[in-house]
Formats: C-alpha cells, structure tokens, sequence
C-alpha cells in the first residue's frame, strides 16, 4: 500500500554537508518528496515534537541539538513507507546500524544519528501535518 512517512534530516547532516548524498539516497529506495522545506526548529517546536520522550534523561539535551541548526523536514511517500524507511534509516545508535544504512553511513553518535523517521503509521500522519498543511503536500 502506498504510504506516507516523515523525516527529519537533522542538524548535523546539515552541518556536514550531507543533505543532498541523504536525499539522493532516499529518491534511490523508491521514495518520492511529497513536501521538504530547510528551518529551524523554535524550543517551543522541539519540545513538541519530542513530547513522547519528556519524561527520559536525553529529553533536554534531545531538544538543545534539534534547535541547534537547521533542519529539513520532509513528507515521502513509497509503498510501505513507514517501515521501509526505518529500515533505510538503520538504529538509533550508528554504533549499532546496518551497514549501508543512512544512519551507519552519515551518523556520529546516538544523538547526532543523521536522519528522523516516524516510528508508526498514526505517527507519521501526526508528525506529517506538524510540519505542512495539506496545501504543501504535492
Ligand atoms: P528513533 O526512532 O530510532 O529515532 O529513536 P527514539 O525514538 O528512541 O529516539 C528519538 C531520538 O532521541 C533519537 F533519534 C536520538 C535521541 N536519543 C538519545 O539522544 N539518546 C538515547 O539514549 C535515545 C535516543
């Protein structure tokens, strides 16, 4: 079924100029750009975003690196997209990821993991239209 996800391509892929080798690699697995947009993120935004992880001990230090620089999020769409994606994307931890995946290639460490991508369906359509309202979705 096609589907919709969404990433977040994070401050330090920015950062190290990996923007564009990221969504190259992504338009390879099939993923077509429904939306994409370069921002950065308010505190207030961030905190949001990451409001399922307000209670854990990286929660702060989460939200001081995601409003650090800017960041791209983007709607993608692919059959099986939200899994699809998880896979591409690899573990959290780079340390831990597959080889070839977006985070073992371009990640540095568990916070600085190279790309965001929901984590379910109900998810991803919440943090689609956190991003873009529906005009921008094309
Ligand atoms: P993932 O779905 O793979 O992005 O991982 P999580 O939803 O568990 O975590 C969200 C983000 O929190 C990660 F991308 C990075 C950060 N994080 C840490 O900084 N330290 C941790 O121990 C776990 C997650």
């Amino acid at each position: 079924m096609t589907e919709r996800t969404l990433t977040i391509i994070k401050p330090d892929s920015v950062e190290n100029n990996n923007v564009g080798a990221i969504i190259a690699h992504l338009e390879r697995e099939g993923f077509r750009i429904v939306a994409a947009r370069q921002m950065r993120l308010t505190e207030a935004q961030a905190r949001a975003f990451y409001e399922v992880h307000r209670e854990r001990p990286f929660y702060n230090d989460l939200v001081a690196y995601m409003t650090s620089g800017p960041v791209w999020p983007m709607c993608l769409e692919r059959e099986n997209a939200v899994a699809y994606l998880r896979e591409v994307m690899g573990a959290t931890n780079p340390a831990d990821a597959a080889e070839g995946t977006i985070r073992a290639l371009h990640g540095t460490s568990i916070e600085r993991n190279a790309i965001h991508g929901s984590d379910s369906p109900e998810n991803a359509a919440k943090e689609i239209a956190f991003f873009f309202p529906a005009a921008e979705l094309l």
